[in-house]
């Protein structure tokens, strides 16, 4: 029953090439979203997440990024905010995209998808773009101490998580002039704030007037950025020895980003994102800091000091996991990634307990499964309550929820 739900929903979000996350809220094509929905994809139509992957990948930049966001040309200017007139960007394909990223989990949702319909004439295209797409990162925001830094919060994918809001104080600019368009469908309640929107479009337009090559006042590495891109190497590892190529310079990369992780973003209990403005790390309680479980070369030590964490701070054992420690004063269980339980977050972490400590994924599993069977393809959840939030029929919830249980 469940599982046939999940198809609906994506088919009702299909839009010929690819999924958008959701028809009202977000009407385009969303990077991270499209890796997720291919997973899902792949586990009724590998041809479906095939197309989804080639569609993103379809609107790379020259320089190797993968936007965040892929506009569609036949949704009305308006629908959503910040649109093509606002980041000015044509992807060499003529498509309109804006001009940042998200964490990197395509190369995963490409092997996951090979692995669903084995198919090497699509691994062969997608190996170069996935690639390219690693080396913009490397190329444009490595950080002296060999990590990854992202320039805004909408980069992280968890937009108005409370880690940022002591870098973004280093926002003073208060831009008017536009208009959100989120809160015609949301409870202002349930999404950021206009003071968050405001430093979002303060920074998205400075870097666009940099011609997106400089960072401005919001530099930052992220836990759950660099796990995803050191994942993503550790596959790309897996896709180059199935292609006959030399996945040793990926082995390398890998084992060299974890290290550094662990040297530079470990706080003894959990991983922590670090602020290259200020120059210090930021003590935060976000659920991102346990996603480097992602990582195979985690030292075992690190693996059973994150896990105690999770087991204390993020009630691992009961399964509905919070994107922010329910024990902080931040908490708030409803307003967007300050706290709910977010279907993708959570698959990411039970992705990597099930890589180091398989008999504790189980329960996260189970705890989407719950909140999905109790309150539907909701965009968050309550993790007390379970209660739904944010938008129905949300492609990723549908989507991993069919990757769990087909
Ligand atoms: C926005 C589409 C995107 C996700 C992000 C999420 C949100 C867009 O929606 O950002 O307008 O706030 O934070 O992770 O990719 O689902």
């Amino acid at each position: 029953m469940i599982p046939r739900e999940a198809v609906r929903v994506l088919v009702s979000n299909w839009d010929g090439n690819h999924t958008v996350p959701s028809r009202r809220l977000y009407p385009h094509q969303w990077s991270w979203d499209s890796a997720f929905i291919a997973i899902g994809h792949s586990r009724w139509s590998p041809r479906r997440g095939r197309a989804e992957l080639l569609s993103l990948l379809g609107a790379q930049w020259r320089d190797g990024r993968v936007p965040h966001i892929v506009f569609n040309p036949r949704v009305p200017d308006g629908a959503y905010f910040p649109g093509p007139d606002f980041w000015q960007v044509r992807a060499p394909s003529g498509t309109s995209t804006s001009g940042i990223v998200q964490p990197p989990v395509h190369a995963l949702a490409a092997w996951r998808t090979h692995l669903a319909e084995p198919d090497p004439a699509f691994l062969r295209r997608v190996y170069p773009k996935l690639v390219a797409q690693q080396e913009f990162l490397r190329a444009a925001r490595r950080s002296p101490e060999g990590l990854i830094a992202i320039v805004h919060p909408w980069e992280s994918g968890m937009d108005n998580s409370p880690a940022w809001d002591q870098p973004l104080h280093a926002v003073h600019d208060r831009p008017t002039g536009y208009v959100r368009r989120d809160l015609g469908t949301v409870d202002a309640d349930e999404r950021p704030t206009d003071r968050d929107y405001e430093r979002y479009v303060a920074l998205a337009r400075a870097y666009r007037d940099s011609g997106y090559l400089s960072p401005g006042a919001f530099q930052v590495e992220d836990p759950l950025f660099n796990a995803a891109y050191g994942q993503a190497e550790h596959v790309l590892a897996l896709i180059a020895a199935e292609l006959g190529l030399d996945p040793e310079p990926h082995r390398h990369e890998a084992a060299a980003v974890t290290a550094a992780m662990v040297e530079h973003l470990w706080d003894g209990a959990l991983f922590q994102p670090r602020d290259l403005v200020a120059g210090r790390m930021i003590r935060s309680d976000s659920a991102a800091g346990l996603t480097p479980l992602l990582l195979p070369g985690l030292p075992g030590d690190v693996v059973e000091r994150l896990i105690s964490t999770a087991l204390d701070r993020f009630a691992l054992k009961d399964g509905v996991l919070p994107s922010f420690s329910p024990a902080a004063p931040d908490f708030d269980p409803v307003r967007y990634w300050r706290g709910p339980s977010w279907v993708n977050l959570s698959w990411l972490i039970w992705q990597g307990l099930s890589e180091h400590r398989p008999e504790l994924a189980r329960p996260v599993a189970e705890g989407i499964v719950r909140v999905i069977a109790r309150s539907g393809f909701r965009e968050y959840f309550d993790p007390f309550t379970l209660r739904g939030h944010g938008c129905s029929d949300f492609s990723w919830s549908a989507a991993l929820l069919l990757d769990l249980v087909a």
